[in-house]
């Protein structure tokens, strides 16, 4: 009995008072309760296959009875009274269950004993019974999505590795159900909406309205969400009878996306048939599923959009979602980008583009914009995250509700890239939330030539998305009106919760990765049935003709007049054949211009460390009006505990202060960020958000140099190329602690040679002008010796009227290096950033009498002056500094020469003679001196 008690409680999860526990229990026992003593079982089932409680009449009986008992006890029958007491108070364990009379007038002679006996096994079998339509119930919920029919091609290989679902009319009695009780009915409980306004079905139409609901064209992977309101929201999304209707108008609307987005992969395959486009076909239904988000969210409030995504459809995203001139996509395909205009490569496949518009569902002004990407898959991911969290900071956006961002991916690399992961445990931290992002797949069940069974070890491509409790609905892409559907409710979902969700449109390829791939190779089965495939647009067509929504005449219509629109752009490209590269800009930029404004007089203090250097540096900007966002791993306090921008209240948990953001009244906002344990996402993160605004300065620090080489995608293909690339300059930082102190090899080395050796200043040309070669370089490499030069190279980059990527090798002994401090007067206006620090010295005294220069950068120089002391060598040893080692200060370093005319030339550095800096210098120095003079290595120390 006392399991009896537990399993009500299972059932009526969310009536939680007692009344109406008690009504529930009286409603649901006169529903299936015994209508005659001696034949309690068949009365049972017939009342049932009756439904005689949907018309009310035995259940407001028992209810009356119930509220009349709540009065007075006794003015009902006292097994009545029992009952009640029991389902209101709940029965002592080990307590014997008290059976409610029967609702006819009980035969003379009956007594409770007797009935107990006959009915107690009736309730429990009517509670189990119950009991299994709601694990049914729950079981559709679950795994519903298994027997979905998401394949178009229906063939799929997507491997449930668990038991084979039990679900269907023809299994209930897995669930302790038999065939013969389909036509019963059964109560539903609130976990869900199929009943609509009814409260009870019978089997046969619980399990009807589950498969409509659940293994249709759309199946939906969110119980392991465990939130109970943001699962019920789904389940009312999906489960209310007829949610999924269109009106007239909006089926044409769709149609008439799909006609753009077939026929434009169409036009281009004619007019350019050896062109690689990277096709859409056989997932046109991708460009509906956009539009629809983008209409649903501007109806939000949301009035930006910024976009990320890979090669596969992205011709077609920029025609026909940004809505991009379609004479400047064709003019690509006939002139090559010419040396003059910046920007190299496959500008339409990398390059972005922003645009806004009239949303005309709306009547509301939107931009949407795409990243440029390189061709590493999902390496956009957190710089498209980083840009819309810069966009919403600066317009004020704290939740979210005006900026987001949707990112498409490719079903083999979403499964298989691991920064797809790094970005998703960004998504709810509260410095790099964009408050929900809004995922497409484009599953077109293949990746290149490889199979998803060998792609991946998860059933579907979207699992990683778990992580984060965000849901997921898989959608056939051949049902355009599911896939409106679905997305509309991920747009809904984006802006109720603020969470990221994902849209997995299971499609298939048509033709091979490229145009000129031959697919049949490695896909043939596959391959086989695509050939016999229609295509989703003349399906969909279709089935509208037939629905009498458009004519035929006037579905050719459409196709006629967007081809002409095609035609007309191609001959508009022809004549004008020329590219402005402006049009591949993914953000509008505010011009430059900044001047540098009067300094405060500094402390009273005169000396100040590394840590103050900075402290110094932010403060100054912040006050001339610029933020700064510091992030990266425990950046906080400084991984050397130098830092402390945050200070923590020692009593009160998590009160913080931070004394930054209290410096001047009208001061710019600090943003300091202990960031996830990430450096490819995280950095990603720092860049994009380094390109929405010029105006900030952006640092990422690494915990340790080394440690960016798991962000090395990042370097490599956006920090590095940066302006010639990607037709954009970027200003951000990257702090990276260097040098060969103690902590082992694994500490020790930020790897300068890397970064120098993607440096593009030419090692054999003394250049003509010093001044122009910050702005002609790719990025600036500097080792500061000194806290004020520190001071002043975070200061120039927001300074100097363009930007530039920042390498800073960053010391981590010279933190607390008693030398290692610098004056106030070093700081204060007219004082700046030196490239080189010449030897100021005894050796300035008798220069024609120094043997040898020690060129050399960073903590070396100290350790190099107290041994030049020991030696004696004071007169005879110059050490110069070179702290801006790229773009290499040929000029400087040329003015130290000369005035050591009869010395030989050594780099000295702490890392091997393969690492470091020689490599790199050596050259340059060769060239400074028109290679008259030698230049050794010394390996320091
Ligand atoms: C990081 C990275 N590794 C490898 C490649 C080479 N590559 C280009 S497309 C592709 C297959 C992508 O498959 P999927 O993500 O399913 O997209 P689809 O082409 O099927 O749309 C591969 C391996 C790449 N571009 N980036
Ligand atoms: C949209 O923006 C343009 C300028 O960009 C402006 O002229 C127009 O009034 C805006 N329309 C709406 C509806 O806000
Ligand atoms: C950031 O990390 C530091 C450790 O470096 C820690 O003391 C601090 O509490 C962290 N801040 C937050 C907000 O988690
Ligand atoms: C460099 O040396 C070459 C000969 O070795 C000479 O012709 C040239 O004029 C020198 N250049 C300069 C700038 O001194
Ligand atoms: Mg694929």
């Amino acid at each position: 009995m006392h399991r009896l008690r537990t399993t009500v409680a299972i059932l009526w999860p969310i009536t939680v008072n007692q009344r109406a526990q008690g009504q529930s229990q009286a409603r649901r026992f006169a529903a299936g309760g015994p209508l005659s003593t001696s034949e309690p079982m068949r009365n049972y089932t017939a009342s049932l296959s009756a439904e005689p409680f949907l018309n009310g009449t035995s259940c407001n009986y028992v209810e009356e009875m119930y509220n009349a008992w709540l009065e007075n006890p006794r003015s009902v029958h006292k097994s009545w009274d029992i009952f009640f007491r029991n389902a209101n108070f709940g029965a002592p364990p080990g307590a014997a269950y008290q059976s409610p009379p029967p609702l006819v007038a009980p035969a003379p002679g009956f007594v409770d004993d007797q009935l107990m006996g006959g009915a107690q096994p009736n309730l429990e079998k009517l509670v189990e019974d119950h009991l299994a339509v709601q694990s049914l119930i729950r079981a559709y919920q679950v795994r519903g999505h298994h027997i979905a029919k998401l394949d178009p091609l229906n063939i799929s290989v997507v491997n449930f590795d668990d038991a084979p679902v039990m679900l269907g009319m023809k299994k209930v009695a897995f669930y302790g159900l038999d065939e013969s009780d389909l036509g019963k009915v059964f109560r539903l409980p609130t976990t869900t909406f199929i009943g609509g306004s009814e409260s009870a079905l019978s089997l046969h139409q619980i399990i009807h309205r589950l498969e409509m609901a659940y293994c249709q064209s759309i199946g939906v992977e969110f119980m392991f969400i465990n939130d109970l309101e943001q699962c019920q929201w789904i389940r009312q999304k999906f489960e209310s009878p007829g949610v999924m209707q269109f009106t007239f108008e909006e089926k044409r609307t769709l149609l008439a996306r799909m006609v753009r987005s077939t026929r434009f992969e169409e036009f281009l395959q004619r007019k350019w048939s050896s062109e690689k486009r990277f096709g859409l076909e056989g997932c046109e239904s991708l460009i509906p599923a956009l539009k629809t988000i983008i209409d649903k969210s501007s109806m939000n409030g949301v009035d930006s959009i910024i976009m990320g995504m890979p090669h596969r459809g992205r011709l077609n995203v920029l025609a026909n979602v940004i809505r991009k001139e379609l004479d400047q996509i064709f003019c690509q395909f006939d002139s090559k980008l010419e040396a003059a205009d910046e920007g190299s490569g496959d500008v339409k496949y990398h390059l972005g583009m922003w645009h806004r518009r009239i949303n005309r569902v709306t009547d509301r002004n939107i931009t949407l914009s795409l990243m440029a990407n390189p061709s590493h898959l999902e390496a956009v991911d957190p710089v498209v995250q980083g840009k819309t969290k810069a966009e919403q900071f600066y317009c004020g956006d704290t939740e979210g509700k005006r900026v987001m961002s949707i990112l498409l991916h490719g079903d083999a690399a979403f499964a298989g890239q691991g920064v797809v992961y790094e970005t998703f445990h960004l998504s709810n931290l509260p410095s790099y939330t964009t408050h929900g992002t809004i995922h497409v797949v484009v599953n077109n069940q293949i990746g290149f030539t490889t199979d998803p069974r060998m792609a991946r070890s998860s059933s579907y491509p979207t699992d990683v998305a778990k992580v984060v409790n965000a849901p997921i609905f898989h959608v056939n892409a051949d049902d355009p009106e599911a896939v409106m559907y679905v997305c509309n409710v991920a747009a809904e979902w984006r802006a109720t919760f603020h969470k990221d969700v994902v849209v997995d449109l299971v499609c298939y390829r048509r033709n091979g990765h490229n145009e000129m791939d031959e697919p049949m190779f490695t896909q043939p089965l596959m391959y086989k049935q695509i050939k016999q495939q229609k295509g989703v647009l003349q399906k969909y067509a279709d089935r509208l003709i037939e629905e009498g929504v458009v004519s035929r005449q006037e579905y050719e219509e459409d196709i006629a007049n967007y081809d002409k629109i095609c035609e007309e752009a191609h001959a508009r490209s022809k004549d004008e054949k020329i590219l402005h590269i402006k049009h591949w800009l993914d953000s509008p930029w505010p011009g430059l211009s900044r001047i540098l404004k009067g300094r405060a007089a500094m402390v009273d203090q005169r000396v100040c460390d590394w840590a103050l250097g900075e402290y110094m540096a932010f403060g100054s900007l912040l006050k001339e009006g610029t933020h700064i966002r510091l992030s990266g791993q425990d950046v906080e306090r400084g991984t050397f505990s130098h830092r402390h921008h945050v200070l923590h209240d020692q009593n009160v948990d998590k009160r913080t202060c931070i004394p930054m953001n209290h410096i001047a009244p009208n001061q710019a906002p600090y943003t300091v960020c202990n960031s996830s344990l990430s450096e490819y996402g995280v950095l990603g993160f720092e860049l994009g958000f380094a390109m929405a605004s010029p105006n900030a300065l952006v640092l990422w620090e690494a915990q340790f140099g080394d440690f960016h080489n798991t962000a090395q995608c990042i370097i490599d293909q956006f920090i590095s190329p940066g302006q010639t690339k990607w037709v954009r300059q970027n200003g951000i930082v990257l702090l990276l602690p260097h040098g060969m102190e103690g902590m082992g090899p694994e500490h020790s080395s930020a790897r300068p040679e890397r970064f120098l050796q993607m440096c593009n200043d030419d090692p054999d040309t003394f250049p003509e002008f010093a001044v122009r070669q910050l702005y002609d370089c790719n990025w600036i490499i500097v080792s500061c010796s000194t806290p004020a030069n520190y001071f002043h190279v975070l200061r120039r980059q927001i300074l100097q009227p363009f930007r530039k990527p920042l390498i800073v090798l960053t010391p981590k002994s010279l933190l607390r290096h008693p030398e290692a401090k610098s004056s106030y007067d070093d700081m204060l206006p007219g004082t700046h950033f030196q490239r080189v620090i010449p030897d100021s010295g005894p050796v300035s005294e008798k220069p024609e009498e120094v043997k040898r220069i020690v060129f050399c950068t960073g903590k070396v120089y100290y350790e190099l002056t107290r041994e030049r002391r020991n030696r004696g060598m004071d007169y005879t040893v110059a050490i110069t500094r070179i702290e801006q080692l790229s773009p290499f200060p040929f000029d400087q370093v040329k003015v130290e020469t000369d005035r050591y005319p009869n010395a030989d030339l050594v780099w000295c550095q702490e890392e091997h003679k393969n690492q470091g800096f020689y490599d790199y210098v050596k050259p340059r120095l060769r060239t400074t001196v028109n290679s008259t003079r030698p230049v050794w290595y010394d390996p320091g120390g």
